[in-house]
């Protein structure tokens, strides 16, 4: 071979390398590039999930709503927050997006059973009796929610307080009585209440008379409605409070066995969820003094810290829960986290009341408004939103938390949602009352602002003496049985208007004989004169001292055994209220 034929070889060997090289070199690429577009579609795919309906909306935090909307230059009623902190944050404010889950492994197929929207309307009601625990359990909390924000509550001298010790205040809605309006506690309605509304909490209120409860109700029923609606605000990241209803069984030691029973129950379910409030007695009345209510409240308070040794525990006090002054006195010791309830209707309740609140808070008794309404006591009648208005700007000015009565469609003023409107969500004004209107507007920040002379006024007024009204007059029941045929005759609510007294009456008939009762009539004397114009499941009829009751079309029959429900009343008189005679006839 010669030379330059050798050369020639091994240039042909170098070159059959190199050509080898660069084969090895460009798979190895496209290898490299095909698997990294397979993990390009794994990051995409590991992003849908978050697309299920029901856990996707996010909810961010929006800056507090305006400056007008901003409760300055006010007292603070204490020395670690200032007023302006305690101004409630539209939290509940929603975007459309979605948020993507954190990490791929995130995807709620984990939990397939427990998917919160699957029959959240129907859950409560679909088998009552046999399934009174069918709660979905709770998925994470959604990131940018009122509770993923602000976490578990305490009380800091006499403000609520987040989990970084910042002022906080609960605003949300009631339900109706959870035996009347079961519908209402579903995550369509309590995501409306967080994001159409901007609510950052709801109350469960659980009647324990009137067919609640204690009084012929369905316990499984209710009991899994509570448990559900707690899970559902769980769920959404929304504060819940469940309420214990009492209210014509008006003391709370009537049922303190079952409700200690109860709360351990409710305890041993919730003591790791940071987003529950206990309410244990909504409204003592019919001349329940302090002293009953805190002796209740020594045995059930301690029944719930031996579960749950955190959570707020809401107090009620005396005359359906308005004596915060003399709560104040004479508070519940050795235990943190109590609040006590204080509840208004800004249509009766004006000057006065604020000022016991005043008071009580002054005195240093952590208040919570867990119920208030923008019409009169009897929870209809007229709306009075001047009043509202000022209520709310005082209740801001202590960082006081208020919840609205009522989320429901019945026909009166303090619901929410119009009796024509069946929607559980997406309401418009035309489906809203008065009261509903008004309360998204004041939770959006929409209402007129008050000029500091206003508020200099409104603040002033509530010291002392109080200005305009004076002391609800005191309650009026009375009580007869003839012929088997009981009747019960007592007050809900008393209030002074102008020159009236204003007394709400519920009537309750009770039929302890072996036969039906037709056509009943009740008659009743007073000491006074009386008018009204207002009463509901009867016809009353006034003439001088002398009221006469007889049936609506639908209950003029009591069965044997049976008890009337619902009938009421509003009486006015000049003076001072007293029963004369009572009696009650049937065929
Ligand atoms: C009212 C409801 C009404 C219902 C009645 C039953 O609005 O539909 O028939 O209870 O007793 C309260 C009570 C609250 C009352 C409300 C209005 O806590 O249960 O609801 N109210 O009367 N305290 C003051 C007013």
């Amino acid at each position: 071979m010669s030379k330059s034929e050798m050369s020639a070889k091994r240039l042909n060997k170098y070159l059959m390398i190199a050509l080898a090289c660069m084969t090895l070199i460009v798979l190895v690429l496209i290898i490299a590039l095909v698997l990294s577009n397979r993990d390009a579609d794994s990051a995409k795919n590991a992003v849908t999930p978050t697309e299920e309906p029901g856990v996707t909306i996010a909810v961010t935090d929006t800056p507090a709503p305006t400056a007008e909307a901003t409760p300055t230059a006010v007292a603070s009623p204490t020395t670690e927050v200032s007023p302006a902190e305690a101004v409630p944050t539209t939290e509940a404010t929603p975007t459309a997006e979605a948020t993507p889950a954190a990490t791929p492994t995130a995807v709620p197929t984990a939990t397939p059973t427990t998917a919160p929207t699957a029959t959240p309307t129907t859950a409560p009601t679909a088998t009552p009796t046999t399934a009174p625990t069918a709660t979905p359990a709770p998925k994470p909390t959604e990131s940018g929610t009122p509770v993923a924000n602000h976490g578990q509550l305490s009380v800091k001298g006499t403000q609520l307080v987040d989990k970084n010790g910042k002022a906080y205040q609960l605003k949300g809605v009631s339900t109706h009585g959870l035996q009347w309006f079961p519908q209402f506690v579903c995550m369509e309605t309590f995501r409306c209440v967080r994001d159409e509304w901007g609510a950052n909490a709801v109350r469960l209120a659980m009647y324990t008379d009137e067919n609640g409860y204690c009084a012929g109700g369905d316990k499984a029923k209710l009991n899994a409605l509570v448990k559900n609606g707690v899970n559902y605000a769980k769920q959404l990241g929304l504060y819940v409070i469940i309420d214990w209803h009492i209210l014509h069984d008006n003391d709370p030691n009537q049922n303190k066995a079952e409700a200690i029973a109860f709360f351990k129950e409710m305890a041993a379910e919730f003591k790791d969820y940071n987003n529950v409030l206990y309410e244990i007695c909504n409204e003592p009345n019919g001349g329940t003094s302090w002293s009953s209510v805190k002796s209740y409240a020594m045995e059930v308070i301690p029944a719930i810290r031996a579960i749950d040794n955190d959570a707020i525990i809401i107090v009620g006090t005396p005359t359906w829960s308005q004596d915060v002054d003399v709560a104040a006195k004479d508070p519940i010791k050795g235990y943190d986290n109590i609040m006590y309830a204080l509840h208004f209707y800004a249509g009766t309740h004006k000057d006065s009341l604020r000022s016991k609140m005043k008071t009580a808070i002054e005195a240093g008794l952590p208040v919570f408004v867990s119920e208030y309404g923008i019409c009169d006591a009897s929870g209809n009648g007229m709306c009075d939103e001047a009043e509202a208005n000022r209520w709310v700007a005082f209740m801001d000015s202590y960082g006081v938390s208020y919840m609205i009565w009522n989320l429901a469609n019945k026909n009166e003023s303090s619901s929410l949602i119009r009796e024509s409107c069946k929607k559980l969500s997406g309401f418009r004004e035309a489906d809203l009352n008065q009261e509903g209107i008004w309360f998204v507007k004041m939770l959006g920040g929409k209402i007129p602002p008050m000029t500091e002379k206003e508020k200099e006024e409104l603040l002033n007024n509530a010291g002392g003496n109080g200005g305009g009204d004076v002391a609800s007059p005191p309650a009026v029941s009375a009580k007869a049985t003839v012929n088997g045929l009981t009747v019960e005759f007592a007050t809900t609510n008393t209030w002074n208007e102008t020159a009236d007294k204003c007394y709400q009456f519920g009537v309750r008939i009770t039929n302890g004989r072996s036969n039906s009762a037709k056509n009943w009539k009740i008659v009743i004397t007073f000491n006074t004169d009386v008018k009204s114009n207002n009463f509901w499941c009867c016809d009353a009829k006034c003439s001088g001292k002398t009221l006469t009751l007889t049936p609506a079309d639908f209950n003029k029959t009591v069965s044997a055994g049976a008890s009337t429900m619902d009938i009421g009343l509003i009486l006015q008189s000049k003076s001072l209220l007293k029963v004369e005679s009572i009696t009650i006839t049937a065929e």
